[in-house]
């Protein structure tokens, strides 16, 4: 038999739960959170959606002029016809192509094979020249890597279509170090630039990150009468330049120019330093260094995990300079493992 004072206690919780609700019911707080809770699913839903995925192919309005610059050809990896007549008349200064600012397309949705489509008019070993000009530069984009394969897919994607609409005669480089050896940036720079000038008198040779994504295609890929450093503004660092000597991320710079300082020192493995001994390297040549103005430099980095810095790169900066003579790329020995022209980049693996 249930007692009385049970049923009683059972009331009084059932007031209290009702009277509970009631009250939140009523109260403003409620609403507030509950609105509150509403606007953060909504931003979280618009913050994970790629609202800038627009097509760079289709950002020429002009039908006519997209099919001249792209030149579809409806074939993969056609080499160059070395017999065909390259156009006498020297392109613009600035291209009539540049479209200016647009935030980089990262998408999960970017592929080979559309990317391989889309650019069917890059020559075997990612090579291109504009097919109604004579561009005014011919320019070796120069990649150090190791297995970021995700990186390099948005990179080639992005990095295609803004360097034709610069109307620039280009051939992009991946340079890959053994596994077995310690990564080691300017090392692979200093291969790259030996191996692109076996194959063509470039004008230009730009040193160039696959996570970083120029934003602005007025940043005009080429080189000038001084070395170039040319990612000013990364949205990692908050588009500011970090500190006055940096020299990483993308420059630019002539044959000349890295022969006179006898490129990068081979000597930096893991991260960070081998810029920052590059810099000395200019200013102990007494070159400066040439910057553009932050909102053409805007670049965007691609997300990755820092890299273990090396502990070693102070003690080798401090005494850089004493090996530039014996130390870069006069004195490089490696050799090559691979070497494929890939249709949109020409690939090179080394070992030493
Ligand atoms: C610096 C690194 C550079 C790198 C930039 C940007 C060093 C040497 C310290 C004396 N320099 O700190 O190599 O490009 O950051 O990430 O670590």
């Amino acid at each position: 038999m249930i007692k009385h004072h049970e049923i009683l206690k059972h009331e009084v919780t059932v007031t209290k739960e009702a009277s509970f609700w009631r009250q939140l019911l009523v109260s403003p707080r409620f609403y507030f959170a509950f609105l509150f809770i509403q606007v953060f699913i909504l931003a979280t839903f618009i913050s994970t959606r790629n609202f800038t995925n627009y097509d760079p192919m289709l950002v020429i309005k002009d039908q006519k002029v997209q099919e001249e610059l792209f030149n579809n050809t409806g074939e993969h990896c056609l080499a160059w016809n070395t017999s065909e007549p390259a156009p006498e008349t020297k392109c613009a200064i600035i291209s009539p192509y540049l479209i200016g600012y647009r935030k980089p397309v990262i998408s999960d949705e970017i592929n080979w094979e559309d990317t391989l489509q889309k650019y069917n008019s890059v020559r075997c070993g990612g090579r291109f020249r504009p097919s109604n000009c004579k561009a005014r530069q011919k320019v070796a984009l120069l990649i150090p890597f190791r297995d970021r394969y995700e990186h390099l897919k948005i990179f080639i994607h992005h990095i295609h279509p803004f360097l034709m609409r610069q109307q620039l005669e280009y051939g992009i480089y991946i340079i890959d170090l053994d596994e077995r050896i310690q990564f080691n940036r300017g090392l692979l720079l200093n291969v790259a630039f030996l191996e692109a000038s076996k194959e063509f008198d470039y004008d230009c040779y730009i040193f160039h990150d696959v996570d970083l994504l120029p934003e602005n295609d007025y940043n005009l890929y080429r080189c000038s009468d001084l070395p170039r450093h040319m990612s000013v503004a990364v949205d990692k660092f908050n588009y500011k330049l970090p500190y006055v000597e940096i020299f990483g991320g993308v420059s630019a710079m002539t044959k000349e120019q890295i022969l006179f300082v006898n490129g990068f020192s081979n000597k930096f493995s893991g991260w960070g330093g081998e810029d920052d001994d590059m810099y000395n390297r200019l200013k102990f040549r007494h070159m400066t260094v040439l910057r553009s103005m932050n909102d053409v430099s805007k670049y965007t980095m691609l997300k990755h995990k820092q890299s273990p810095p090396n502990p070693k790169r102070f003690k080798l900066i401090s005494t850089g300079m004493k090996r530039v003579g014996k130390d870069g790329v006069k004195n490089l020995k490696y050799k090559v493992m691979k070497r494929t022209d890939y249709p949109l980049y020409t690939y090179v693996k080394i070992t030493l």
